[in-house]
This record gives structure tokens, sequence and C-alpha cells, in this order.
């Protein structure tokens, strides 16, 4: 890893929010690859960050000036990684499920599914499923419906979410994709999703093949 990287991704760890975007344009003036300033500089860092967290070595705060620290970053790093392509694939719906509330990964997967050319409507975190549900009835165009959970709690209400689309009238009209560390291609079958991707670049492609 290139010193300029190391020096990223000591910062995510530490929750150095308002060093990182500076980090973070040193990386890519110094000719960095973006998408490996994102891969080891910040989700590696938030891996390490997890990893402390469970041996109690940090606490939530830590955890969460990381993700702000990871954010600032990010903003940075994304006219670098997106395409800018226009919404000509069609509307996705994205949201991280009711209980959770982890959006990193979500607006990765967001940002790389946007610049793969659809327009998205990012519901945020803890969404509730008649959110997710009226959403859809007020965009009936909707392509796609992109559901992300980041806790092995909260995989029961992916499930949920997944299964009350499902009953839905409009289910025919409409794909659900699922993603998020715990989710694997199994849970995703079980639960009745057309789609699981492990990442955002993979999410993007997948995205894409549902519509083709
Ligand atoms: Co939380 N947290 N957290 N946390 N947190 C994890 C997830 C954890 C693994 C840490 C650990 O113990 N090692 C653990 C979960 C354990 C488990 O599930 N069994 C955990 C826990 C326990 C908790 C709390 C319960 C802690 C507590 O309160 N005691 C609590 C729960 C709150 C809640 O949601 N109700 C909690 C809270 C938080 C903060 C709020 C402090 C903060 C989140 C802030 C934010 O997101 N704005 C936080 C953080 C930062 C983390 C870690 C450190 C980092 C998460 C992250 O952003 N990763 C995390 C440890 C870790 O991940 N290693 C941890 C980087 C991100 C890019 O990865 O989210 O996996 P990820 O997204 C990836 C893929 O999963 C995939 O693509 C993304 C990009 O590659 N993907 C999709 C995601 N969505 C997708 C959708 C798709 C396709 C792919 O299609 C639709």
């Amino acid at each position: 890893m290139s010193a300029e990287i190391a020096k990223v991704a000591e910062l995510v760890e530490k929750g150095k929010g308002k060093l990182v975007g500076a980090a973070v344009q040193e990386a890519l003036d110094a000719g960095c690859d973006p998408t490996e300033i994102l891969n080891k500089g910040m989700i590696d860092a938030m891996g390490v960050v997890g990893e402390k967290f469970k041996n109690n070595e940090i606490f939530v705060p830590e955890m969460l000036v990381a993700a702000r620290a990871m954010k600032k970053g990010v903003e940075v790093l994304k006219p670098h990684l997106a395409s800018g392509a226009t919404g000509s694939c069609g509307k996705l719906i994205i949201a991280t499920v009711a209980g959770d509330l982890h959006d990193i990964g979500k607006n990765l997967v967001a940002m790389m599914i946007e610049s793969a050319g659809f327009e998205v409507i990012d519901l945020g975190v803890d969404v509730p499923i008649d959110k997710i549900i009226e959403c859809y009835r007020e965009n009936p165009d909707t392509k796609v419906i992109a559901l992300s959970a980041l806790l092995t709690t909260t995989m029961p209400s992916l499930r949920d979410t997944v299964a009350a689309i499902n009953e839905q009238d409009f289910r025919k009209d409409v794909k659900i994709m699922v993603g998020g560390a715990p989710i694997t291609q199994e849970f995703a079958d079980s639960i009745g999703a057309d789609g699981y991707s492990e990442d955002a670049a993979s999410a993007a492609v997948l995205a894409k093949s549902l519509v083709a």
C-alpha cells in the first residue's frame, strides 16, 4: 500500500474527519487509483475499526467518528469513482431496512448504481416497509428496489421487507436486489429476492443485468 493510502487509512481509523478529505486529495494527486483508495484506505480501515469494536478496544462513539471520517473521504473520491452517466436505466429505490442505521455501504452502492445510469431514490436508513411500498406507488416506473442490511439482527427485517413487497400487486413489474455484510446468495434466494451482490461495484453490474 502506498504511503498516501496508508495515511488515509490511519485517519479514517482514528476518525479524523477534518483531515481525511485532504489526505484523499493528496493520494489522488500522487496518482493512486481511486478504487484502491476506497478499498484499502477506507473500507479496510472500517474493517479494522469493526474488529477493535468487537474486541472492546473502542466503543460506539469511536465507530461513529470513523464513519463520519470515511464519509468525508468519499465526498472527495466520488467524482473520481462515478462516471456521471444519466438515468437512462430507469429508477431504482434504495434503502437500509428498518432497525438498521448503517449507511456507508448503502451509500457506496447507491453511488455506483447511479453512475451505472440509474436514477436513484435513496430513502436512507431504518426505513419501514410501508415507506418503501409507498415510494414505489409514487414512482410506479421504478425498475429495481435495492435493500441493504448490515447487521445479523436486521436480516429478519430484510426478510420481512422482501416478503411484504412480494405480496404487492406490482411485484411482477419490479426486481428486488439485496446485500450487506451478513447477507449471502443463499439467504437472498431463501427470502425471495431476485438478486444478491457482495459489494458496490458488483451491485451496479447486478442492477443493470436485472433490467436488461
Ligand atoms: Co456497527 N456494527 N453497530 N456501527 N459497524 C458493524 C456492522 C459490526 C460488524 C461491528 C463488529 O462488531 N465487528 C457489528 C455487527 C455484528 C453483527 O451483525 N453480528 C456492528 C454492531 C454490533 C453495531 C451496533 C449494534 C453497536 C451497538 O450499538 N452496540 C449498532 C447498531 C445500530 C443499528 O444499526 N441499529 C452499530 C452502530 C454503528 C454506528 C452507528 C456507530 C456506525 C454506523 C454509522 C453509519 O453507517 N453512518 C457503525 C459502524 C461504522 C460499523 C462498522 C465499523 C463499519 C460499517 C461500514 O460502514 N463498513 C462495522 C464493522 C465492519 O463493517 N467491518 C460495524 C464499510 C462499508 C463500505 O461496508 O457496510 O459492509 P458494508 O457495505 C459493503 C457491502 O456490505 C455491500 O457493499 C458495500 C460496499 O462494498 N453492500 C451491498 C451493502 N449494502 C449492499 C446492498 C446491495 C449490495 C451490496 O444491494 C442492494
